[in-house]
């Protein structure tokens, strides 16, 4: 499990007054690409959920976690919610962020701010009635005319009976924080569930299928279709050193090619900046072996959808 001193922070002090413990769940949904995985890593303060500017890049529920004072938040990444193409692969994603609606204390939806579409409109439809929810208006850097933010709130105010409408950006840290703040008074009062230093509840295995992902996705043009997908063959310990073989599955040959680049050179690359931030994130050496395989179909394939890890 990664902890904290892992990751390079200095530990937590844990609360250690009359034991007044609160933990609570806080779900993160949206469409697709809003800045829900951002949100996350800025949130807990240390990057745990893959981030691109391709859609469709997290295609789990992951959970990160931030313990401050006597608070325990457990944060929950999810997919961003499909409306397109109703393959396997979608059907599952979308599955992910229903189950992760369940059980929480409070849900941060999050859409561009002065946007909102169909999508975003049938995201606001799955949220549980009761369940208090915020809404999170992202990439207020990107909304060049202010003056449209007003009436779009107010707007927004017709649409749900949201507790917060909270304008900001998850790369701005003091908005963060503050919306820290904000979702701290929905926290129960109850003991934490996880240790105050750790991060999430991911495997480093998991999250090193995650993170050569991420420099796949970031590293290829968008010729190459969101169908592409990673698995860990092995993954081994020696001592301080980790042995990892991967595998990239997409749906063509001609896929192939464009992962694998001129004379090696791209895959070369996904290998060298994954095995990068692996090491700096686990604290240990990394080799990182990555084979391509074809698999066509794959994403529409129930079964094969599953045996790739998904829901
Ligand atoms: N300008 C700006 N860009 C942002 C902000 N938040 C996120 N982004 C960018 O938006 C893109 C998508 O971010 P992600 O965090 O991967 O979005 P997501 O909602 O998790 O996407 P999926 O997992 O595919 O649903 C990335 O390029 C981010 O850098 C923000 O506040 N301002
Ligand atoms: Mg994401």
């Amino acid at each position: 499990m990664l902890t904290q001193a892992l990751a390079g922070r200095p530990p937590v002090t844990a609360a250690s007054d009359a034991g007044l413990q609160r933990c609570g769940l806080v779900a993160i949904v949206g469409k697709p690409n809003v800045g829900k995985s951002t949100l996350l890593n800025a949130l807990v303060g240390q990057k745990i959920s893959i981030t691109s500017r391709k859609a469709q890049t997290t295609r789990h529920r992951i959970t990160g976690l931030r313990t401050q004072g006597v608070n325990q938040y457990v944060f929950v990444d999810t997919p961003g919610f499909q409306t397109r193409h109703g393959n396997a692969l979608n059907r599952s994603l979308n599955k992910t962020v229903m189950g992760a609606l369940h059980e929480v204390d409070l849900v941060l939806l999050v859409v561009e701010a002065g946007r909102f579409n169909l999508a975003d409109a049938q995201v606001l439809s799955l949220l549980p009635q009761g369940l208090p929810a915020v809404l999170v208006a992202n990439k207020i850097d990107q909304l060049h005319r202010r003056g449209e933010l007003a009436p779009w709130l107010r707007d927004m105010q017709q649409r749900h009976d949201f507790a917060q409408f909270v304008p900001m950006s998850a790369k701005n840290a003091k908005d963060v924080d503050r919306l820290l703040e904000i979702c701290s008074p929905y926290l129960p009062e109850q003991p934490w569930i996880y240790g105050a230093d750790e991060l999430t509840d991911r495997s480093e295995r998991f999250l090193a299928a995650e993170i050569v992902r991420e420099k796949l996705f970031r590293l290829t043009g968008d010729e190459l279709p969101y169908t592409s997908t990673v698995l860990i063959d092995r993954y081994e310990e020696e001592g301080e050193l980790r042995r990892i073989a991967a595998t990239i599955v997409v749906e063509r040959d001609s896929h192939k090619g464009m992962v694998i680049g001129e004379k090696g050179e791209k895959l070369k690359r996904i290998g060298t900046e994954a095995r990068q931030e692996l090491e700096a994130l686990t604290g240990h050496k990394v080799f990182l072996e990555i084979w391509v395989k074809v698999r066509s179909g794959w994403a529409d394939d129930e079964a094969r959808v599953r045996s790739f890890g998904y829901e």
